[in-house]
């Protein structure tokens, strides 16, 4: 083959229908894209109820890893299907374009869910990857919107599996016909080809990976965050002077209230705190946007502050920060994670006092929890 011969294989479907384009490759890339898409929904959808619990939805304090491992799981099966997703529209496109569009109703109806599908897929890789490097370039929230995109996505899926098992089924079954030189030539085009892809997904997720596998965090070439680089050797998702909170949290007339719902609310400075007795916990902090890191924590028991000030034996509570504006502010800590011995209000991270961009004075820390709800600068506990 010559040059020109190469290109007109490689980008030009419309010349001569190249074998890159078959149906093997798409069902083998569907079924690809479907497990991490799946995964991806599954994990995410947990990540928003934790965040956001209907009343039917306690997420527990226990195992105190679970969190860590779902999460990274979500942000990774999102980053390695970028490439599958690019690859799958590559091969498919001609067939975007063909003409007549539809033949009959339930062809229609798949050519349809491809909207969704194909501007679902591509809406929530941009919006999880531009998440993840802090890049809001839209005026609605993250969240709330890429979970709701995420729905729509899935259920298109949903329809384009129910539409295509058959295909899918019989493109992988079908047996070779007798080998010609031009056919054992396609193959292995085809088989580059798909080794190519997977191979750039695996490098995606080989070169991400350390932001949360601390072993691998020498090869985090491509992730925003590497778990070891910020103050005391950790970084910071918000910093102090971001939160606005540098002047109230030096502040010598910082206090922190327990009240609401209890019969004996207290008010306790910081050296109140460092006389109460304090508690050792190693917890990983795992941050929504992938990274995380596992640190000693030091501090006073939240269930311990709870019996001080009589609370009820299954109380709730809502921690709150001295960070006036933005949504990190407070959260909310239900039964078990109010009363796990490992949940504390920290005043040392590592054998030092908090960094006041870790939290200092005292910051909420967790067993299982989401980084977003591990507030900092807590000021407040409220019992509900
Ligand atoms: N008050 C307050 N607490 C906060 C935040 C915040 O912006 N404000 N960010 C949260 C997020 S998203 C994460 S991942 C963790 C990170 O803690 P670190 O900055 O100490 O690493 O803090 C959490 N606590
Ligand atoms: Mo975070």
């Amino acid at each position: 083959m010559n040059a020109t011969q190469v290109m007109r294989r490689t980008l030009g479907p419309a010349a001569a229908p190249s074998r890159l384009h078959s149906e093997r490759v798409a069902a083998i890339l569907g079924i690809a894209l479907g497990v991490a898409f799946t995964t991806c929904f599954v994990t995410g959808v947990l990540s928003h109820l934790i965040q956001e619990p209907p009343g039917w939805f306690q997420w527990p304090s226990r195992p105190a890893g679970l969190y860590r491992v779902t999460q990274s799981v979500h942000v990774a099966t999102g980053l390695a299907s970028i490439p599958l997703l690019f690859a799958k529209l590559w091969t498919v496109y001609p067939k975007l374009f063909q003409w007549p569009p539809f033949t009959n109703v339930a062809h229609l109806i798949e050519r349809v869910s491809l909207v969704p599908l194909i501007g679902g897929g591509l809406f929530e890789l941009f919006t999880g990857l531009a998440n993840i490097n802090q890049w809001y370039p839209w005026p609605f929230n993250f969240r709330t919107v890429h979970f709701a995109v995420a729905w729509i996505t899935i259920g298109a899926l949903i329809v384009h599996i129910g539409a295509k098992w058959a295909v899918t089924r019989s493109a992988l079954a079908r047996r070779e016909e007798p080998p010609t030189p031009e056919s054992k030539h396609d193959a292995l085009d085809r088989r580059r080809f798909l080794l190519g892809v997977f191979g750039a997904s695996g490098l995606v997720t080989l070169f991400t990976i350390g932001q949360t596998v601390r072993p691998l965090e020498r090869l985090t070439l491509l992730a925003p965050r590497r778990p070891s680089v910020g103050p005391q050797g950790f970084p910071v998702n918000r910093s102090a002077a971001e939160a606005a909170v540098l002047e109230l949290a030096r502040d010598p007339a910082y206090r922190l209230t327990v009240d609401g719902n209890v019969r004996r609310p207290l008010e306790l400075t910081l050296d109140d705190l460092r006389a109460l007795p304090q508690h050792e916990a190693t917890l990983p902090i795992q941050c929504v946007e992938g990274w995380s890191v596992s640190q000693t924590w030091r501090g006073v028991r939240v269930r311990d502050l709870l019996d001080m000030a009589d609370a009820d034996d299954d109380a709730e509570a809502r921690v709150v920060s001295l960070q006036q504006r933005g949504a990190f502010g407070e959260s909310d800590l239900n039964r078990w994670h109010a009363h796990d011995r490992d949940t504390l209000l920290a005043l040392e991270v590592g054998g030092e006092a908090l960094h006041i961009d870790h939290g200092f004075p005292l910051r909420l820390i967790g067993p299982n929890r989401p980084g977003v709800m591990q507030t900092k600068w807590v000021t407040r506990l409220e019992v509900v």
